[in-house]
Parts: C-alpha cells; structure tokens; sequence
C-alpha cells in the first residue's frame, strides 16, 4: 500500500530525484523506492527537457505522457545549444510525482526541474552570467517608473522650456501623475490647455501632409482607426486611457505614463509585457517640429499607429524579452537596434522607400530630412548599427532601411541568439509574468 509522504517538503523530495536524472543521462537509471508508487499523490508541475532524436517522435514522446496521466501545459521546439543540427523539447508538464517519474524513464530526458524559476534564481551570479534584477510580473513595472534620467522640473539649462516658469510648474503636473500611477488602475485624464491643444494642432497638421506622402502602408492603414476610436484629430490631444484600451483590444499592448526618459534596460522591459511607457506632456511651443525630448506627440503620432499593427508589436515584445536579464553591454546593443528600427527605421514597399520610425513621425523636420536625403539611406546591416551612436538631440547620421518588419524581427533573432543568459525566458499572458526556462 502506497505510503503518503506528506511529511517531506515536495520541492526536496523532487529535487533529490531529479540530480539522479541529469547526472544519468546517458545511462538512464533510476532506484525510486517503494514511498513513491503512489498514483493518487498531489500533482506537481516541473519542466522536461529531452532531444529528439533517433526513432522517438514527437508524437510518441507526448504519448508516453498522455500513457501515464501526465498533462502537457505547454511545449516548445528549440536548437540545442551545444549541436545546431539537434532538436530539444521543451515541456512544462503536470502530474503526480510518480506518473511523471514513470513517463519520463520512457523519454530519457536531458534535464528535469521542478521549477525552472527556482534554476534560475539558484544560478545567479556565476563567472559567466551575472545576475541583473529585472521585472517578473506586469506590477514590478511600478518599480522602475520613478527612475527618469531627465525629470520634467530638472529640465537642463539649454532646454527650451527651462526658462519658462509656467512650462516648467505644468510639467511638474504630469511628473507627479506618472510617479502616482500603478499598474492596472486607469490612466488620469488630462484637461489639456489651450496652449497645447494649439501645439498639437500644429503639429498634427504639418505631419499629416508628410504621412500621406512617405509613412508605410501599416501606418496609414491604422491612423484612420486611430481617429476612428480614439479621437485623433487636429483639434484634440487623445487621452493616454483610451488609446490603451484601444491598443489592448487590437495587439494586447497597454500603456503607462512615465515621468520622462527611461533607461534602456528599463524602457524595453516593459515592452516584454507589452506595456508601453509614454510620456503624456506636450513639448514647448517654441520646439512644435523637433523636440530632443520624447514627449505625448511623440509617442501618440510616432508609436501608437505602429503598435496597433501585430506583427509590429510582436516585434517590439520580442526586444523587450530579449533584454530581460541581459547584460548592460548587450542592452545597449538592443537599444541601438530598437533606436534604427522602431525609433528611425525605414523600409521598401512596392519598390519606394517608406518611413516606420517613430521619431520620424513625430518630427517633421527630421521626417523631411530622412526622407529628401537618400545619400543618408543606407541598407539596413546589424554589425554597423551596433557601432552607431543614437543621436538624441541632432538628426541621425544615418537611416537604416529593412525589407519589412519581418525582417527586422529575423535581424533581432540573429543578435538575440548570441545573448549570452543562464535561461530563457517567455511571457505567460494568463498571468501576466515572465517566465524563465532552464537551457541547460
Ligand atoms: N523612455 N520615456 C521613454 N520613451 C522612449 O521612447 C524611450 C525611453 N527610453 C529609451 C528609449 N526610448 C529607446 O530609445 C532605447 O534606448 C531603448
Ligand atoms: N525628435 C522627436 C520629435 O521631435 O518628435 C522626439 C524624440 C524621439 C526619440
Ligand atoms: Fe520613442
């Protein structure tokens, strides 16, 4: 008769088996004692990795485990890092102990963890990897909000609006509600002055004629939404809470205020749950076609009209994952990416050279620029983009064109795959988390 353990901490227990797994992995033994042939046992979930090789299908493999009661929550095909020419399965499985023991004995896996967060948090810092921190569920974004590099007050002496009194008290206004705001609860309303409602205004309408003539067709195709749902138009600021809602509903991206200019690292981890962080004041009067600073014009006309598109904001989720836990020399990397893809890019539709880069549809001076100077389009080449510097406060040396935004994601993929971390990682939308899967 099957003896309940119930005495032994589960996490123990498993974890003392599993060393008898990776450790014999080529010889695949092992001496379970009797305590363990209980079938009506607690279910527990861990991860299985094994290869596919030889006359073991995938197909068998995943009836072994349907043989034995063990549910297959989610799996995953990948290269083995050690042998390109070799395929791993990765599976997140949930069972008894002794069911999942008894299917994978027929798998001979290479790796099984109880949990591959609990791996990952026991690797740490090692000579290879060192550990950075970085958000694991959408509310950790709360945390790195605050961390602005120029906050509104403390604008720098040579910015347009530091002289301003009035500039200046109203910035403050919108610095308070991003520190204040916490994931989840909506976005506060803003009464937009008569002053920036102009701004916009003008704005708006000079960008529109540029649109028309050099935006690509994805753009084009989702500002009439934009107008459509949201209220964009020349005589209305649209509210940061409804052009979230909105983005939730076509692409799952959500939007945050921030105070201002984030860091890299942490700018692009919020991309990793596809929330955006947005500025929502409106730059100075005296700046209406280039402004240094990333401000609601900014991210309203520039970003929104791409991250209702799904390829595109896959893309941008993807970059965001791929900096979770990255080092600072390979988030700079990322950044530079995101900088000449998402910020500047340009790519070839039917032949002619279009605009996808925010900061070229928020800025009618560079936009003009960018697209009357081909001798400052080059074809989109990663090596050199890695050795560029991103201009934030002059125009780009430099404009990248890519074939589309599919090829954009390959060139990601390709840099990605050499990011060098202990685990990988993927985003559970259920929960909302980032998840880290053992790679070794
Ligand atoms: N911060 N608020 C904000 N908005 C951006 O668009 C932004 C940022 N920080 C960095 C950044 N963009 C990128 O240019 C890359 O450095 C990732
Ligand atoms: N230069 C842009 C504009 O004027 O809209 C804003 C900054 C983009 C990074
Ligand atoms: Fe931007």
């Amino acid at each position: 008769k099957p003896v309940e353990n119930t005495d032994l901490p589960r996490k123990n227990s498993l974890k003392t088996k599993r060393t008898a797994f990776v450790r014999n992995s080529s010889s695949f033994s092992l001496s379970l004692d009797s305590n363990y042939h209980d079938e009506n046992g607690p279910k527990i979930q861990c991860t299985v990795i094994f290869q596919l090789e030889n006359e073991l299908g995938l197909a068998k493999s995943l009836k072994y485990f349907q043989d034995h009661g063990v549910h297959v929550l989610h799996i995953e095909s990948r290269k083995n890092v050690n042998d390109a020419d070799a395929t791993e399965v990765v599976c997140e499985i949930e069972g008894t102990e002794n069911s999942i023991m008894s299917a994978s004995r027929k798998i001979k896996p290479s790796s099984l963890t109880y949990s591959a967060s609990e791996e990952v948090s026991s690797i740490k810092e090692s000579d290879e990897y060192e550990y950075v921190w970085f958000p694991r569920k959408i509310t950790d974004l709360d945390n790195i909000a605050h961390r602005v590099l120029i906050l509104g007050e403390e604008l720098d002496d040579d910015s347009p609006g530091s002289n301003d009194p009035e500039y200046r008290k109203r910035r403050k206004m919108f610095t308070q509600v991003a520190l204040n705001y916490k994931q989840g609860t909506p976005i506060p309303i803003i009464n937009y002055l008569p002053s920036e409602k102009q701004t916009w205004g003008k704005v708006y309408k000079k960008l529109s004629s540029l649109y028309v003539k050099y935006a690509c067709r994805e753009f084009l195709s989702n500002f009439p939404l934009l107008s459509m749902y949201c209220n964009y138009n020349e005589n209305n600021i649209p509210q940061l809470e409804h052009v979230s809602a909105f983005l939730k509903e076509t692409t799952g991206f959500t939007l945050r205020p921030v105070a201002g200019y984030l860091s890299s690292r942490d700018f692009l981890s919020g991309l990793a749950f596809r929330v955006f962080n947005s500025t929502q004041y409106v730059r100075h009067p005296s700046l209406p076609f280039y402004t240094p600073e990333p401000d609601c014009i900014h991210e309203l006309l520039g970003h929104m009209p791409l991250l209702a598109d799904r390829n595109f904001a896959a893309f941008s989720q993807e970059i965001g994952l791929a900096s979770i836990g990255a080092s600072n020399a390979e988030v700079e990397k990322l950044s530079k990416l995101y900088f000449f893809t998402v910020e500047f890019g340009l790519c070839r539709q039917e032949g002619v050279v279009k605009a996808y880069g925010a900061g070229l549809f928020s800025s009618a001076e560079e936009f003009e620029h960018a697209m009357t100077t081909p001798e400052k389009q080059r074809e989109f080449n990663l090596e050199q983009i890695m050795d560029m510097e991103c201009k934030v406060t002059t125009f780009q040396d430099y404009y990248y064109i890519t074939e589309s935004f599919t090829d954009a994601v390959q060139q990601l993929r390709q840099y990605a795959a050499n990011i060098k971390r202990p685990f990988g990682v993927r985003y559970n939308p259920y929960t909302q988390s980032i998840e880290t899967v053992s790679t070794t």
